[in-house]
């Protein structure tokens, strides 16, 4: 079964994973939030029912395990996170319908309710198993209290997952040498009776699933080697008070010992957290009320004439929480009755500078210092949006920032706007007035609105900023090329018509660019005198003649100067100098332990990464200039990129030359998402001698940097066939 395109007559929900109320958040975290916002008001666009929510999650051992450590209690501590996160996500245009968070009684109740029926349908049994458990403190030690390492690949893991080594989800038991990390005292292993949901039952399923899931396609590859290397059922219930309790009705409940004394047990965190989901989505309901959005047809089956298979769910998450978005999740909605997630969107990592964010040494952006320092939101959402396509990683650094704003917002975007604008507001204090927009500038409009209308079927947030800096691209050229201030005095007519294609171009931009940047767009709306506001609008509105009631323009974005740069680089490198200094000052007081906050997002850790001693040294060999010139490299575009049969790593590559198209072999197929590499610029080693591998001939080599084959590419517009010198 295919899914039909976006729009669709069916309520969408959108949701973001949800961030751990446990310490403050930086720009890393935001890629997620960014891209869940984007996808939702581009749906929105396209004229899609929709709800976007999230929450915070508010249980777990990473909540309580810093809560101890700041000697508050885990309710305390997760409220407080979650009311400056709530605080936090608008400041960044991040609008959620509904931003709940998991302690609270709608989820409570939600959870209970749901593992009920797990249990009623007999997917919940008991089972004994073996726990950590501190001796020494009298303690159990779930998931974060304990860590070790992995019995998969050997890395040292933390708790529930393998988050340094393979990625895996770690059941309780799992763990090797088990250390308590509050007390680091070294753990047994006590056996303990758990509940226990039965995934492995729903492996076919979730085969079918898989193959009808969209999004990005990390989020199908990595679970379906999981599923061949067979499902395990997952612990559900866990020896600690913070949580939901697991619901009680009857003889079978494990909250009482076998003396019949009570225990503290709740659910597993990854229980009620995705179910806030739903909960979310309920208070919208409860909220603006069912005939604005009905979260029962959404998100439960059999419920809609219309639609009995429910909503278009659309999960936008972190590439390391994949395992519990498309194995858990979906087999606790399909047992339940629930409406099937239609897409998951795993993003890459972020990293700054080339390395990861650390909270621990503040070397991180953070959320509310981007604000702090001046700077607008929506610069901030275009970069982390088409930096790269959303399953890449995303490096971001002051001096990167810098350039695409002062070039593509400021040079291409903003310029197009100021300049058309301006000329039609002195020479024409207004839109000029002519019969229709040209044909040519119609059919352009055109087709940015089925670029976007493409995007959002490719879940592809970054198309949707292409789509938009191409159009303004075209708007500098046309405008360029039609020279209407030569115009105006001898061709009035021409001139003025050329001045209003431009003004439809502009408010054609306004409607594109809403979802990446929506208050900018809300304000070239105003400037354009258009009625209404630019986040009620659909994409068809990008069609109709604008109104014409010009204000005097004003520039929509600001350059950002170098020595801003240099002065942000500065503060960032002496807050890393400090905490590092710090760090040693408490290591000589009492050798304690790098008090890492949990960095469990879509972001990696600079100690994995900082290690730049496996850089090969660069070799002594010289050649000379003629040697160099016997490489014929050209700039080459993917047109097509299709797997090999039998290749677990090969691509066949059509390759667009110019001159000539060829089929090129390359190893990319685990390291790139093989749907974005069409289009992609390459480099090609032209006269490379011809190979055969798996039976394709390959006819020349594509250029790649390392061990992820981070590809080269050109840096404007340099046109396929170009040579490279
Ligand atoms: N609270 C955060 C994370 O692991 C976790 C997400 C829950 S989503 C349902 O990235
Ligand atoms: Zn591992």
């Amino acid at each position: 079964m295919s899914h039909d395109d976006f729009p669709t007559e069916s309520p969408a929900v959108v949701t973001c994973g949800l961030p751990y109320a446990n310490g403050d958040l930086h720009i890393g975290h935001l890629r997620t939030y960014v891209g869940g916002d984007v996808f939702s008001r581009a749906l929105r666009r396209l004229g899609q029912q929709t709800a976007f929510v999230s929450g915070s999650d508010m249980h777990g051992t990473p909540v309580a395990v810093n809560a101890e450590q700041e000697g508050v209690s885990p309710e305390t501590f997760a409220l407080d996170w979650h009311e400056r996160y709530a605080e936090t996500f608008p400041k960044f245009n991040v609008e959620f319908d509904n931003y709940g968070h998991t302690h609270d009684r709608t989820n409570t109740e939600t959870t209970q309710a749901l593992v009920r029926d797990l249990e009623d349908a007999g997917h919940v049994y008991e089972k004994e198993i073996m726990v950590a458990y501190d001796p020494v403190d009298d303690q159990f030690l779930p998931d974060r209290y304990v860590e070790g390492t992995c019995p998969y690949c050997g890395e040292h893991a933390r708790g529930d997952e393998c988050d340094e080594g393979c990625q895996r989800h770690l059941e309780p038991g799992e763990i090797d040498e088990p250390v308590s990390t509050i007390t680091g005292n070294p753990a047994e292993y006590r056996e303990r009776t758990h509940k226990f949901f039965a995934v492995s039952e729903f492996a076919d399923y979730l085969s079918g699933f898989l193959d009808r899931l969209e999004g990005t396609s990390n989020a199908r590859n990595q679970p379906r080697e999981w599923i061949e290397q067979g499902l395990q059922d997952w612990c559900i219930t866990r020896d600690m008070d913070w949580g939901i309790d697991y619901p009680e009705d009857g003889a079978a409940s494990p909250g009482k010992d076998d003396g019949g004394s009570e225990r503290d047990l709740v659910l597993y965190v990854w229980v009620d957290a995705p179910i806030e989901y739903i909960s979310s989505t309920k208070q919208y309901t409860d909220r603006v009320g069912s005939d604005v959005f009905d979260w029962e047809t959404a998100w439960k089956e059999g419920v809609s004439e219309a639609h009995p298979e429910g909503g278009e769910i659309v999960h936008v998450i972190g590439r390391d929480i994949i395992q519990h978005h498309t194995i858990f999740w979906p087999a606790m909605l399909e047992a339940t009755d629930h409406a099937e997630p239609r897409a998951v969107m795993a993003s890459g990592f972020v990293t700054l500078g080339g390395k990861g964010f650390s909270t621990s040494r503040d070397r991180a952006v953070w959320a509310d210092e981007y604000i702090d320092e001046g700077f607008h939101p929506d610069p901030l959402r275009y970069y982390l949006a088409t930096n790269g396509g959303f399953q890449q990683d995303v490096d971001f650094s002051w001096e990167k920032f810098r350039d695409r704003v002062n070039t593509e917002l400021v040079g291409t975007v903003g310029n197009f706007l100021y300049r058309s604008l301006l000329f039609a507001h002195r020479n024409y204090d207004g839109a000029p007035d002519v019969d229709a927009t040209s044909e040519e500038v119609a059919d352009r409009i055109d087709e940015a609105i089925a670029d976007v209308e493409a995007a959002v079927n490719d879940y592809s947030v970054r198309a949707l900023g292409d789509a938009v800096t191409d159009l303004a691209r075209f708007g500098n050229e046309y405008i360029q090329r039609n020279e209407p201030w030569r115009l105006v005095d001898d061709e009035p007519e021409n001139a003025a018509q050329v001045i209003h294609d431009c003004v439809a171009i502009a408010k054609a931009i306004a409607v594109l660019f809403e979802p990446i940047a929506p208050a900018k767009a809300e304000r070239l709306w105003d400037q354009l005198g258009e009625s209404g506001s630019v986040h009620e609008v659909t994409v068809d509105e990008a069609r109709r003649s604008p109104a014409g009631d010009l204000s005097e323009p004003t520039e929509l974005f600001e350059k950002i100067p170098d020595e801003r740069v240099d002065e942000l680089n500065e503060k960032l490198e002496a807050r890393v100098a400090g905490a590092e200094e710090g760090e040693r000052d408490d290591d000589r007081d009492d050798g304690s332990e790098d008090d890492e906050t949990d960095d469990h997002t879509d972001t990696t850790d600079d100690d994995t990464t900082d290690d730049m001693t496996d850089i090969e040294p660069i070799s002594d060999d010289r050649i000379s200039f003629e040697e160099f010139q016997e490489l014929d490299l050209r700039v080459g575009r993917i047109e097509d990129a299709v797997g090999i049969e039998g290749a677990d790593d090969l691509l066949e590559l059509t390759v667009d030359l110019g001159a000539e198209t060829r089929t090129i072999v390359a190893g990319l197929k685990r390291l790139h998402d093989v749907d974005d590499l069409p289009g992609t610029k390459v480099i090609v080693l032209t006269n490379m001698e011809r190979a055969e591998l798996f039976g394709v001939e390959s006819n020349g080599m594509v250029l790649a940097a390392g061990e992820e084959a981070d590809l080269l590419t050109t840096y404007e517009g340099a046109e396929p066939g170009t040579k490279v010198k």
